[in-house]
């Protein structure tokens, strides 16, 4: 029996500053039904998915910040989203900024949960690799404060046993570094879900901005070939208060194809049938870690057995 999942990317375009969570909830709540309504059993939304993208902006009160994260999930205003999602019996992975409490200390995290399709939570995800800046810069077109909002994951880059596959979540500026695929494909993972939201026009290296197209599908394509991953990455997308977000959200296939990508930069839903068994045949044919590469011969494990892979038959 082929285990094949149909997965959603649902794109959003642009929230505005003044947009109620609600507001966006509706929007969420009509790309998960289009889902439904084509058969999908999961469904990704974008990165810091229901508020405009906030790190945009220089705040010193740290109760204005506040506003901006959710202190619990699901809370009142994305009940309707989980009680939806569990009656037509989708999962689903989004991104939302986490206020919570740990060991008596306030912490604030960029943040991706993973539902079932029967409600329940599967995992969560801390964003690792935060991107910009934490102080006040004023003379940037578009300030990405990151490091003043949020503090760095602390889960790592765990996956699960969920949708009768591996699977595993990261968070935007993480998807630009290998090591976020390859910790998650020596846990032999079959899909990979990420959201984002990426600026077009990058200040410290503008030269940059003309591949900013490029470099997002690159970064997907070669993490998920090199892996034997599905990967499906979600933009919120278009000009949002003035700044220019890319879009092209897409589903990528262990081979590294582009299956399907998003042609707006507004609410869009793609879909794909993704055959995790593929995923099987990279790992076994093309990607047998153990019998085509010996650790001490590239010398950068000395003494042990070195990384064992998960697929190792002996
Ligand atoms: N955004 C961007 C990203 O990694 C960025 C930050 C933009 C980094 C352009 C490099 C170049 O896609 C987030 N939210 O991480």
């Amino acid at each position: 029996m082929t285990r094949s999942l149909t997965i959603g990317a649902a794109q959003l375009g642009p929230i505005a500053r003044g947009e109620g969570r609600e507001a966006v909830v509706e929007r969420l709540l009509a790309l998960l039904r289009q889902a439904a309504a084509r058969d999908c059993k999961l469904v990704v939304f974008p990165e810091l998915a229901l508020t405009t993208f906030f790190p945009r902006y220089f705040m010193e009160d740290q109760a204005e910040v506040d506003t901006w994260f959710e202190a619990e999930m699901p809370n009142n205003s994305t009940q309707v989203l989980f009680d939806e999602a569990r009656r037509l019996g989708i999962g689903f992975y989004l991104g939302y900024a986490e206020l919570c409490v740990e060991n008596g200390q306030t912490r604030h995290f960029n943040t991706a949960i993973l539902v079932d399709e029967a409600g329940n939570l599967v995992g969560k995800y801390r964003k690792v690799h935060l991107p910009g800046h934490a102080e006040n810069e004023p003379e940037r077109p578009f300030q990405h404060l990151e490091k003043r909002y949020f503090e760095p994951g602390n889960l790592g880059f765990p996956v699960f046993q969920a949708f009768d596959g591996i699977v595993g979540m990261c968070i935007c500026n993480d998807r630009r570094w290998p090591e976020t695929y390859r910790v998650m494909g020596m846990q032999g993972v079959e899909l990979i879900m990420l959201g984002y939201n990426t600026p077009r026009y990058f200040a410290p290296a503008p030269d940059l901005n003309r591949m900013a197209d490029f470099h997002n599908h690159l970064v997907l394509q070669a993490g998920a070939y090199q892996n034997g991953s599905w990967v499906v990455a979600v933009a919120k997308a278009g000009e949002e208060e003035g700044c220019d977000l890319i879009g092209e959200s897409c589903i990528v296939a262990p081979t590294g194809e582009i299956v399907t990508q998003c042609q707006t930069l507004g609410d869009e839903l793609i879909v794909a049938s993704c055959d995790l068994d593929l995923c099987t045949m990279l790992h076994t044919k093309r990607w047998d870690f153990a019998g085509n590469r010996e650790p001490e011969h590239y010398g950068l494990i000395t003494g042990s057995k070195g990384v064992v892979s998960p697929f190792d038959q002996s």
